[in-house]
């Protein structure tokens, strides 16, 4: 079985490792001739525990090779992204794009599988139409055409690659069942056939399920702000009820995934989706309450130096994409008050954003409050005397109830903020 995977970002180039490492042959396709390039000295260019390893194994014994030019196959498997337009509709343009590629290099029997996430029914109108218009007979089974969402999370995908229970939606029946197969050749978990459309709508709600109940968490946020009540007492106490799973309060929800995909369903369903809309907006909003809580808190300081912890979308990733963290940083730089910020991140790399980044001292030198918008394990475990031994006040607003408290400082949460 020979695979060639389109697209070798966070889901096609750990999908093309973890195929390679199990002894097939692999070619992962970029637009990119720098990210080709690095994968065929075996090396990366993201950051992912675990993937480096196995790309290097792979990449030595000869099973992936990397390419700009798509290359004949028996399984085609498309992860380029679907980014959404400025009016918040999918771009599904890459979708077919990918599609068109591999025009040239299909022959009949070949199995095609979309791992990209996708609004409900791409599949039967932007995928097959481009194979159907080349000549190709779909009903007929001439190719196998699937769509099989990606759902792993960043951080642990290789974990998850291999663990997760994979849904599997074909254009036919047997599409399903063919694309089940090349799963099976490396994925331990479950797999389930169904339809394409079903397949889409399972995976957008999956990440819509997370929004809608991050959003409530948000939401208890504020509420205990207004009455003052702790949060995170309340939700430790209902989540001790047997069905009972309140998500956790922050800044908001950042990444390219969560932060997106109810969009899919809303654009196909504008009416019918109230719930999932004020839950982007509830989620959206939390920026700028954290930055009304930071004008609070510097009322009476001119120029107050804000230290910011934290610039990625999420604990231990480097990933900066939609991030609530750099919305805050930068509405705080651009703001009327005059903030100076100094920004720290420990996954994070200079090249991957235009904020300046410091060591902590540096940050905290002198700060008037630490943002802590991350919570990632350094935090967690930093000894919170640095607070107080570094800044000119030693105030902290957590929006991650992540920094162990400590008597010479004053500690604010998101959910729990009595006294501001
Ligand atoms: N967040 C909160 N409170 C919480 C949990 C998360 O504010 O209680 C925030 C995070 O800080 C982050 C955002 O939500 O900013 C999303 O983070 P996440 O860890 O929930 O999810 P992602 O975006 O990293 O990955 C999700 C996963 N989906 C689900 O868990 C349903 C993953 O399995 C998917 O594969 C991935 O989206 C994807 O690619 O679609």
């Amino acid at each position: 079985t020979k695979i060639c995977v389109i697209g070798l970002g966070y889901i096609g180039l750990p999908t093309s490792a973890v195929f390679a490492k199990a002894g097939y042959d692999v070619v992962g396709i970029d637009v990119n001739k720098k990210v080709v390039d690095t994968l065929n000295e075996g090396k990366i260019h993201i950051e992912e525990p675990g993937l480096p390893e196995v790309v290097k194994e792979a990449v030595e014994s000869g099973k992936l090779t990397a390419s700009t030019e798509v290359q004949k196959a028996d399984v085609f498997i498309i992860a380029v992204p679907t980014p959404v337009h400025e009016d918040k509709t999918a771009n599904t343009d890459y979708v077919a794009k990918a599609t068109e590629s591999i025009l040239p290099v299909l022959e009949k029997g070949n199995t095609i599988i979309v791992e990209s996430t996708i609004p409900p029914r791409t599949i039967d109108d932007v995928v097959a139409p481009v194979l159907r218009d080349a000549g190709w007979n779909l009903e007929e089974n001439d190719l196998y055409v699937s769509h099989c969402p990606e759902r792993v999370i960043p951080g642990k995908i290789m974990e998850e690659l291999i663990h997760n229970t994979r849904v599997v939606g074909g254009l036919t029946p047997e599409g399903a069942k063919k694309a089940a197969d090349v799963y099976r050749l490396v994925v331990q978990g479950d797999i389930h056939e169904t339809t394409a459309v079903t397949a889409e709508m399972s995976k957008l709600m999956e990440n819509t399920f997370r929004d809608v109940n991050i959003a409530l968490a948000n939401e208890l946020a504020k509420v205990s702000d207004k009455l003052d009540v702790n949060a995170h007492e309340v939700i430790n106490f209902a989540n001790m009820h047997p069905r009972v799973n309140i998500l956790q309060p922050g800044p908001g929800v950042g990444g390219h995934c969560i932060a997106v995909d109810p969009y899919f369903i809303i654009e196909k369903a504008q009416e019918e989706t109230p719930l999932m809309q004020t839950s982007r907006q509830i989620n959206d909003s939390m920026p700028s309450f954290v930055v009304e809580k930071i004008e609070t808190l510097t009322e009476n300081v001119q120029n107050p130096k804000i230290a910011v912890f934290g610039l990625s979308y999420k604990a231990n990733v480097d990933d900066v994409r939609e991030s609530p963290a750099v919305t805050i940083t930068r509405s705080l730089q651009s703001h009327k008050k005059g903030f100076n910020v100094a920004a720290h991140d420990p996954f994070v790399k200079q090249d991957m954003t235009d904020i300046p980044l410091h060591s902590v001292e540096e940050a905290l030198q002198d700060a008037d409050v630490a943002l802590v918008l991350a919570d990632h394990r350094q935090f967690k475990e930093m000894d919170p005397s640095l607070f107080a031994q570094f800044m000119k006040t030693p105030v902290v607003l957590d929006t991650r109830n992540c920094v162990p408290d400590h008597q010479d400082m004053t500690l604010y949460q998101i959910g729990h903020l009595t006294g501001l």
